[in-house]
């Protein structure tokens, strides 16, 4: 058996060389090839682990057992809809990386609910303006989407005492979080959110759900942080509510087209700050032995863990 490592991004050698480190040192090793220079006989080939898989790749390997997202999200190998019958979809649930993400949402929302941009402000004007801020109890903050990462961040925020909702697909019952869950709470989710942070799959379902209609729910001077895809986000009408005083601020850290094209309207607007997709990145040191027992299980013709429903998306 052996692992192939592949992305269709540029120079990923010096991540992928920590990867073949730490999977070549688990117990009984793992043979690992990296993409495309290493690839040899196709047949050999029994487990991918991929982020943005090249077209086609997957497709071309007869022996595959096992397609493994680098990451958490699944989207990026489900978009070109080329994947081999059969064959079982896993990703990462990495309590690292959820760490990672509930912190970036945490920190965002706390910037926000402080008036952290005012200070900056301030300060380069030489202002001593203090001024008193609303209790985060009385700050509605919600979540979309309440799976491994939206659970931790909604716990952390309640944590800090924030009116704290959630919404899924499915009911939850997180203590002090308030649900609601499907097309019929919607609305209601969105109209008592004062920040809304995005932490959805990208499906079919959710791709644009922060469109004009969703956004005009919110109340006026709300904000929207969004950890989860750039595809969730209809780029034109969040431009539109920010401009048109409905929203106070974003927060994204994805975008539909990353890198961010360089003449794109976000990078100078005033009222978003943003970051390079890296509120959470897959770290080769906690994730390795993830991978490593999912390679071994289908070895040992077992299923993976953490396998995606295609049908689903997530
Ligand atoms: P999970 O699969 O654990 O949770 C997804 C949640 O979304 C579930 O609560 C699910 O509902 C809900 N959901 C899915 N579809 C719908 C729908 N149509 N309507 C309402 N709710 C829906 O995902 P994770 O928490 O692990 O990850 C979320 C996303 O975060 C990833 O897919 C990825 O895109 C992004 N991510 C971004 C990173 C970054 O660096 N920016 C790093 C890691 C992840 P239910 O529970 O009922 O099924
Ligand atoms: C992920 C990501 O899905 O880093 O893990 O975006």
């Amino acid at each position: 058996m052996t692992l192939l490592l592949a992305s269709s991004w540029g120079d990923m050698d010096p991540y992928f060389g920590k990867w073949r480190e730490l999977l070549s040192g688990q117990p009984g090793g793992i043979e690992v090839r990296l993409y495309p220079d290493e690839l040899g006989d196709v047949r050999d080939i029994t487990a991918a682990l991929v982020w943005d898989p090249p077209p086609g790749l997957l497709a071309g390997l007869p022996r595959l057992r096992l397609i493994q997202s680098l990451g958490m999200g699944v989207d990026h190998i489900f978009k070109h809809d080329d994947l081999p019958a059969g064959v079982p979809v896993a990703r990462l649930v990495d309590p690292d990386l959820v760490a990672r993400m509930s912190e970036y949402c945490v920190h965002s929302v706390l910037h926000y609910h402080r008036d952290a941009d005012r200070y900056d402000r301030d300060q380069a004007a030489n202002r001593w303006n203090p001024v008193s801020h609303p209790a985060a109890s009385t700050r509605r903050v919600g979540v979309m989407g309440v799976g491994a990462i939206g659970a931790d961040t909604a716990r952390k925020l309640k944590l800090l005492d924030f009116d704290v909702a959630g919404w899924s697909r499915t009911p939850k019952d997180i203590p002090g979080v308030a649900g609601f869950h499907g097309a019929d709470g919607f609305d209601a989710f969105m109209q008592r959110s004062e920040i809304i942070v995005c932490l959805l799959p990208l499906t079919p379902e959710t791709e644009g759900i922060l469109d004009a209609r969703a956004l005009a729910l919110m109340p006026v001077g709300g904000g929207i942080i969004n950890a989860a895809r750039g595809g969730h986000v209809v780029d034109a009408d969040l431009i539109a509510a920010l401009d048109g005083r409905k929203l106070k601020f974003a927060k994204l850290d994805v975008f539909r087209e990353e890198p961010l094209p360089k003449d794109h309207p976000f990078w100078t607007h005033p009222k978003i700050r943003l970051t390079p997709h890296n509120a959470g990145i897959t770290n080769p040191v906690t994730a390795a032995a993830e991978v490593a027992e999912n390679y071994r299980r289908v070895e040992r013709g077992e299923p993976p863990n953490n396998i995606v429903d295609p049908a689903r998306g997530y």
